[in-house]
């Protein structure tokens, strides 16, 4: 239960993830909507050249290494040039268990995680079941290199073959420039041959923007956004963390169907706003929260926002957690073909 407590506590911690911004807005950049990117707002980075995505298996263990990025120091996600968003191809078939990040050089010496400004992992060839619209995020971090840890008895499921978008930003907030710098993954594995049959999780992101981008305007003063989402399928959440922006206030997630609050999430800030660390909650006591299919759910963050002036795509309110379905067969129907291969972008846009 621990490890449980530990894992989805790692889920929320300011900087994970995220931006799944299908770019369902900003028709004015139609190119970059066709490649499925993730513009918004418009800004473009330039992409570092010769960063690539190679994997090594380990007994039980893969490892997903992007690199080599050179990152002079104090430039900012707008200045970097970024790497491509880059695929992983699934070398098994069975269950991933955990990940575990981490930034090193070419020697293999340790570079501070804060150069990290995210990474985000997405299954090409499942929809995300809360909205498929979405590609499934599967694997979020930012510069806290926020660990997932394994839940004993739960695995994510994947299929030989299958393609991992891999999204990478980074940056330099420090003084020290590096260079040939490798993002690792450490993901342990189980063979769904011969082994114990683990149950799957679904990672569940419930957001205040629904099913659209994340990000959003933040104003000055006090503010309240809300979403809805239909649970399409019966199951149960194993607990529920959050994730939002400096200023926040609280996230609460909602049963309306059930005319029921779920979890309220109280985020810790320090004097100047800037977010400390969002709560976990767990239902594991009650064998998980319950959802029937065609469960209505709201989600609300609240923000005191007190620089005065309004904070462009400056806030995100998501719950984040993960769902077993009762049925998992039924879930087959997110599978999707994935899309046709345009990895290599000639820019990438902005997205926090
Ligand atoms: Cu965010």
């Amino acid at each position: 239960m621990r490890t449980v407590n530990f894992l989805l506590a790692s889920l929320l911690t300011t900087g994970t993830l995220l931006a799944q911004d299908k770019p369902a807005e900003a028709p004015h950049d139609m190119d970059h909507m066709q490649h499925g990117g993730f513009m918004q707002g418009g800004m473009h980075h330039a992409m570092a050249k010769g960063v690539k995505l190679e994997q090594k298996i380990d007994g039980h263990t893969i490892i997903v290494r992007v690199g080599p990025m050179n990152l002079p120091a104090h430039t900012s996600h707008m200045k970097m040039p970024q790497p491509p968003d880059l695929i992983w191809q699934i070398p098994i078939d069975g269950w991933l268990l955990a990940y575990s990040p981490k930034l090193v050089d070419a020697t293999g010496n340790s570079v501070p995680g804060r150069v990290l400004h995210h990474t985000a992992f997405w299954n090409e060839n499942r929809a995300d079941f809360l909205c498929p619209n979405k590609e499934e995020h599967i694997f979020g971090a930012g510069g806290e290199m926020t660990n997932w840890a394994e839940v004993p008895g739960y695995g994510y499921r994947v299929q030989m073959g299958y393609r991992i978008r891999v999204e990478t930003m980074v940056h330099n907030p420090t003084d020290t420039s590096y260079d040939n710098v490798y993002l690792e993954v450490t993901i342990p594995y189980q063979q769904a041959a011969g082994g114990a049959q683990l149950k799957s999780v679904y990672p569940t992101w419930m957001d205040v923007k629904s099913c659209g981008n994340s990000s959003y305007d933040l104003p000055a003063g006090k503010s309240k956004q809300t979403g809805t989402v239909t649970v399409k399928y019966a199951g149960v959440l194993l607990g529920v963390g959050g994730h939002m922006h400096d200023y926040a206030k609280q996230l609460v997630l909602e049963d309306i169907t059930r005319k029921e609050t779920v979890a309220t999430l109280d985020a810790k800030v320090d004097e100047h706003g800037e977010l400390l660390s969002m709560p976990t909650v767990l239902f594991l006591d009650q064998g998980g929260y319950k959802f029937a299919a065609g469960n209505d759910l709201k989600i609300s963050a609240t923000y005191d926002n007190t620089t005065g002036k309004l904070l462009r795509d400056g806030a995100m309110g998501i719950v984040v957690g993960y769902f077993v379905p009762a049925d998992n067969a039924a879930m087959a129907e997110l599978r999707r073909k994935p899309k046709p291969s345009g990895d290599n972008k000639a820019e990438k846009s902005h997205d926090q």
